[in-house]
């Protein structure tokens, strides 16, 4: 055992208020009925800030304001929307350090990861986007590329600045209006950006943000006269989606769960592998769609790499999220920590053997261990379902069609890794997995230019990149 400092990062001068109100048409209104919900520090479990609750009149109101600024934002030149959106990336920037830890705080991350990952991208975001405002005739030659409209976007709050970027960047750039609205557990740097807009002199009605749980976000899926729904969530809410526009001329793109394969091969950089499955599945407290969250091991490797990443997860620091050291930090909801203690009796149920570092857990807040299921096999409910916490299940295979066999084989199609020296594979595998994304002795990263979206269960529709662009856009 060994101990390390703690480097806490301080919440002097960052300013949160008691109370945040719908950001409709430019300002900042109550709700019309007068309700607020409240928002929470998974860390200690104290109430942050009470957060407005949007009625479908709410919701209304944020359509027309964005209805209303269409025509003047749509006909802007291209360089002038870039401006636009290039200010918001940099006033983000300008407030990195802000974002970051108010991202911490309502939503449980590390800081190293708000600070380092989470925020530069959500700048990047944005920046990319500026880019193309005045090249869409140049992405789409020869053809005549028209703004839809209103385009109705639903976050989630595992990367709730990140997702808001996602979302509005690429709506914005094309010449569409927005509403957006976050996750009711993480609405505070949603709240942020939108400050951040009304100061970058964005037009009014451009940007709407109303904030509010899956009732507000229903009333965004069903409101007439929203052309494109954006949304980013569990499969449930995603399939009750498909089926409440069922029969309108509504657009939409999802990006659902996942239940990604992580493949290490024995030829692989056994060291790099480790480190690599540390970061697919405890990323973010494995909040993420994306996660590693199968492992497959070669077997002449296997109990090489397994008592290798036994090791590694017995230095892995859980605790305050605000504290740089800190690997793992709060799980996200009381409701989600639920969820994961669920799965791991289910493990248990189902005959896997657990490992668990022997991890300080604090008294109160939720907490999670970071998990490995060994003795696991397909039909294991937690080597098929999605599991969104630190929760790894290892299964190991004999040849390469064993595993494209057994990774492809679930209802999920988001990521992959593969680990090997050898570029054939990499090529091999990556036309065989049925994955969005496959990544090559790395895994979770992220780059604007790059499309991501998923086959299968995990949605359609992509985002980032130029593909990112088409969703917003109708082509005459
Ligand atoms: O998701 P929800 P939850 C998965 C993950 C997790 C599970 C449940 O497995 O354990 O989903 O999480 C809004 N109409 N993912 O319950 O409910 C909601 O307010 C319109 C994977 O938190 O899907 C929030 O803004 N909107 C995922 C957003 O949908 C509705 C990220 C996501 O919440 C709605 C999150 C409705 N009827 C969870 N009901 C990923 N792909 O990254 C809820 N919402």
């Amino acid at each position: 055992s060994w101990s390390y400092e703690a480097a806490t990062e301080s919440k002097d001068h960052i300013q949160l208020k008691e109370q945040y109100e719908l950001f409709i048409n430019g300002e900042f209104i109550p709700p019309v009925d007068g309700n607020y919900f409240e928002t929470i520090n998974p860390a200690d479990n104290q109430v942050i800030s009470k957060i407005a609750e949007a009625s479908d009149e709410d919701v209304d109101k944020a359509v027309v304001a964005a209805e209303k600024a269409f025509k003047k934002w749509s006909e802007m030149p291209g360089k002038e929307r870039g401006k636009y959106i290039f200010r918001i990336a940099r006033l983000i920037q300008e407030r990195a350090r802000e974002f970051s830890v108010i991202e911490s705080l309502d939503g449980g991350k590390p800081i190293r990861e708000s600070r380092d990952i989470d925020i530069p991208l959500a700048a990047n975001h944005f920046f990319y986007y500026a880019g193309w405002a005045d090249k869409l005739s140049y992405a789409f030659p020869n053809r005549k590329v028209k703004p839809l409209g209103v385009a109705g976007q639903i976050i989630p709050w595992n990367f709730p600045l990140l997702m808001a970027a996602w979302k509005i960047a690429p709506a914005l750039a094309t010449g569409n209006t927005v509403v957006l609205k976050p996750a009711e557990t993480t609405p505070l740097t949603a709240l942020k950006l939108a400050e951040i807009i009304q100061e970058s002199g964005l037009p009014k009605g451009v940007v709407n943000i109303v904030t509010g749980a899956g009732i507000t976000g229903a009333a965004i899926v069903e409101h007439p006269r929203i052309q494109k729904i954006a949304f980013t969530g569990s499969t449930a809410v995603g399939k009750y989606i498909q089926k409440a526009i069922a029969g309108t001329d509504k657009k939409l793109t999802l990006e659902l769960g996942g239940k990604g394969a992580n493949i290490i091969f024995e030829d692989a950089a056994i060291d790099q592998a480790v480190e690599g499955i540390i970061n697919a599945i405890f990323f973010n407290q494995g909040h993420v769609c994306c996660a590693g969250s199968r492992l497959f091991v070669q077997e002449s490797v296997a109990k090489l790499v397994i008592d290798k990443l036994k090791d590694r997860m017995n230095s892995l620091i859980l605790g305050d999220p605000l504290d740089k050291n800190t690997d793992i930090g709060a799980i996200n909801s009381k409701k989600q920590l639920e969820t994961i203690e669920g799965y791991i009796k289910i493990g248990l149920d189902e005959g896997g053997e657990i490992y668990q570092p022997a991890c300080i857990i604090p008294e109160i807040g939720n907490w999670c261990p970071p998990t490995l299921f060994l003795n696991v096999s397909q039909s294991h409910r937690i080597v098929q379902e999605e599991i969104f916490g630190p929760v790894l299940a290892i299964q190991t295979f004999r040849t390469v069609d064993e595993v494209i066999e057994k990774a492809n084989n679930t209802p999920f199609g988001l990521s992959a890794g593969v680990w090997t020296e050898k570029g054939s594979k990499i090529f091999y595998m990556t036309q065989k997995l049925r994955a969005g994304v496959v990544w090559a002795n790395t895994f979770n990263k992220f780059d604007a230019t790059s499309p991501f979206g998923g086959y299968k269960e995990s949605g359609f529709g992509r985002e980032g990149g130029l593909h990112g662009l088409k969703p917003y856009l109708k082509f005459e």
